[in-house]
């Protein structure tokens, strides 16, 4: 029943943005005695969100680590970002604690937004317990239970109330504990007072803890005949119970407080204490093998004196500073500076124990999500499973402001997207646009803050262009003579080409159909690349595609014809027959399916079709409860912002995948617009 742990433990809190897990770390640290001073998120001064770019929004960017001894026992705690558009980070570190806190806000209506977090818990089986934070609020609106019944909606596992309130004129000022059956009456910033429990509660609480026996019943044969021969449970047996079972991720004990001023959170504390599972029997649910040194890279950074940093959560042996290691990745490397994390500050350690987490230096070609260890019996098939990183959804096309920081941007987006994977970088062939994409506009803002303020790269930031591309409706057949006299020997070529359009997909494509030699061999290539060279640019401004050309006939000149003036009739004739084969502007087209709450499918429907997408159908979202998925075809063109919109709409937790579809012919005044911003863009300054 837990107590004098030896080992190091780790808890993630988790949950949907500003619900106050960066409030709770502070006043973790500060019961357990870390911290002597209280600091708070909206003065700046708490120990999480310290950098720059969480500072300087008052919100979550990057998960803050920090350590801390809880009556003896050694905890780090992992205070993730609750935005979703840093999730990455917040999953990268869920892959590694024993035990994660979901810090929610008590209304019912913002349930919802855990439920992304709440599959994912699930899906990966770790263990978790609930927090419902901000109960000194507003206390007569506050129901425990309709919060409780909202959020179980979005969990597979049952919800289990630990603790029932106490009020006093609506107002939460206590709870009882529903297993040890004290009652405690909170004292804001101190240890609460044990009190009588309430003669009006005596019902609540004996009906809310037969609730939890019972589900407690489900794991447990003796405890089941207990309950039906009316016997009161041993309270270790309780005890054992809940520990076994939240390690086991069967239920999620819920508990509530305010974290801003320490209610509750002794509490959370003892139950952590308790219950939390330890590290051996992390890296038992991870499939790792405990054999020598084994530790999973779940964040990489990059430190001005440090070097590149990998923090790790060691689950076996001893790290110290210069131990080899191999990687689940195939690589290896030595550990060049071992580091202990407290918020912003690393310092120097000379070995990590087991069940800690540190920052391992310069393991270069190591990433996030990698399993590394000491050589003897390690083989990459012992690493677990890491999820894949969030897929790109939203991009802006960069360019340096500075002229020649082109190779320095290049190598600075490089390391963001090593400690970022949810980053990534595309050098598009179409647009010849260098992008930046990730998960939102708010996640790219900071990481262009981080180039400025880490690599002093200043950018210029735009909304990427559309790779545009146009073909032609009808056929026919033209002569293109090219034809110059300028001193010496001239310039002679002529072609008679038959233009054909092609169906979609096909590209361009080239015949010869030249006979008795009219056109001499030797000059035949240049004519194709004639064609070639005018697909890339057609008369509407873009790329040319879906069309054949035939070389059906032609003539020459022995002294004045060459490559290159074959090469320039083909142009000719493709100008002057393209304005009679009705080009046409194809744009690109995305498949695209929106994912999100049952009740925003309309919304999602019309948010799609009012950017001229074209519904598909819709279906419920498989292993979701409750959501829908809308698939459309949407022209790339209108999906620039569509996260964003998705997000408004559903309390932001509505999102979406996509692909290349197709290129579909555009008309009318869409088209006019797009055609004309080309001509501007295409002429000269
Ligand atoms: N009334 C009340 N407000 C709280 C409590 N805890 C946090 N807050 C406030 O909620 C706001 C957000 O707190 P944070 O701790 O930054 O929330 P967070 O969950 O870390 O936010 P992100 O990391 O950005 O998702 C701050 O203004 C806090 O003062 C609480 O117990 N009661
Ligand atoms: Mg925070």
């Amino acid at each position: 029943m837990g107590g004098n742990i030896a080992t190091s433990r780790a808890v993630a809190l988790v949950g949907p943005y500003t619900t106050g897990k960066t409030t709770l770390l502070e006043s973790l640290l500060f019961t357990a005695g870390t911290l002597h001073r209280r600091g708070a998120v909206a003065d700046q001064s708490s120990l999480g969100d310290g950098s720059p770019e969480a500072r300087s929004r008052l919100m979550g960017v990057e998960v803050n680590i920090a350590s801390t001894t809880f009556l003896d026992e050694a905890w780090t705690i992992l205070d993730c970002p609750g935005s979703v558009e840093f999730q990455q980070d917040t999953r990268d570190a869920l892959m590694v604690a024993d035990v994660a806190v979901v810090v929610v806000d008590p209304e019912p209506e913002r349930a919802v937004m855990a439920a992304p977090l709440l599959k994912f818990l699930n899906t990966h089986a770790i263990p978790h317990m609930i927090f419902i934070n901000k109960v000194d609020r507003d206390g007569t609106g506050i129901s425990i239970r309709a919060c409780l019944e909202a959020l179980q909606l979005y969990s597979d596992r049952p919800l289990i109330l630990r603790e029932v309130p106490i009020r006093d004129s609506g107002q939460i000022t206590g709870y009882v504990d529903l297993v040890s059956e004290r009652a405690y009456h909170y004292k804001a910033g101190q240890a609460s007072d044990l009190i009588e429990i309430p003669a009006t509660l005596i019902e609540r609480e004996s009906e809310a803890r037969q609730g939890l026996l019972e589900h407690l019943a489900d794991y447990d044969d003796q405890l089941l005949e207990d309950l039906l021969n009316d016997l009161s449970p041993p309270k270790d047996a309780v005890y054992q119970d809940l520990k076994r079972d939240l390690a086991a991720d069967l239920l999620v004990p819920v508990f509530f407080g305010a974290a801003e001023k320490d209610e509750g959170v002794r509490r959370l504390w003892k139950a952590l204490r308790h219950e939390a599972p330890t590290h051996d029997i992390t890296a038992a649910r991870l499939g790792i093998a405990d054999s020598g040194v084994r530790a999973s890279v779940f964040k990489s950074w990059h430190g001005r004196h440090t070097g590149k940093l990998s923090v790790v959560r060691l689950w076996s042996g001893e790290m110290k500073d210069g131990t080899s290691l191999k990687a689940s990745n195939g690589e290896s490397g030595k550990v060049s500076g071992l580091y202990a994390i407290q918020g912003q500050e690393v310092s120097k350690i000379t070995s990590l124990p087991a069940g800690g987490i540190g920052a391992a230096g310069r393991l270069e070609d190591i990433p996030t999500g990698t399993l590394i260890g000491t050589p003897v019996g390690f083989g990459a098939s012992n690493a677990p499973d890491w999820p894949t990183p969030l897929p790109p959804l939203f991009a802006l096309a960069l360019r340096p402001t500075r002229q020649g920081d082109d190779v320095k941007l290049t190598t600075a987006l490089a390391r963001l997207c090593e400690e970022d994977p949810s980053l990534s970088v595309e050098h598009n062939a179409d647009t010849s646009e260098l992008r930046l994409w990730g998960q939102g506009d708010i996640h790219l803002q900071v990481s262009l803050a981080r180039l400025e303020r880490l690599f002093h790269i200043d950018v210029q930031a735009e909304q990427p262009l559309v790779a545009y591309k146009e073909t032609i409706r009808k056929g026919t057949v033209v002569q293109g003579r090219f034809k110059r006299q300028s001193g010496g020997h001239g310039q002679f070529g002529d072609v008679h080409l038959t233009i054909a359009p092609l169906p979609r997909g096909s590209g361009v494509r080239f015949e010869d159909q030249i006979t008795g030699g009219v056109i001499p061999r030797q000059y035949i290539p240049a004519v194709e690349a004639g064609v070639y060279e005018w697909a890339q640019r057609g008369p509407l401004g873009f790329p040319v595609v879906d069309f054949a050309v035939a070389l059906t006939d032609g003539s020459y000149h022995v002294v004045d014809s060459s490559e290159a003036a074959f090469k320039s009739a083909a142009g000719v004739a493709l100008r002057d027959g393209a304005a009679q084969c009705d080009p046409v502007l194809l744009e690109p087209i995305l498949w695209v399916e929106a994912c999100v709450p049952a009740d925003a499918t309309s919304k999602a429907q019309r948010a799609l079709s009012g950017r001229r997408g074209q519904i598909l159908g819709f279906l419920p979202r498989d292993g979701w409860h409750g959501w829908d998925c809308v698939q459309a075809h949407v022209p790339q063109a209108e999906m620039h912002d569509l996260i964003t919109e998705l997000r408004s709409l559903t309390m932001g937790v509505g999102t979406f995948s996509w692909r290349f579809d197709h290129l579909r012919e555009v008309t009318g005044k869409t088209a006019d617009k797009v055609v004309e911003l080309r001509a501007k863009a295409l002429a000269p300054a």
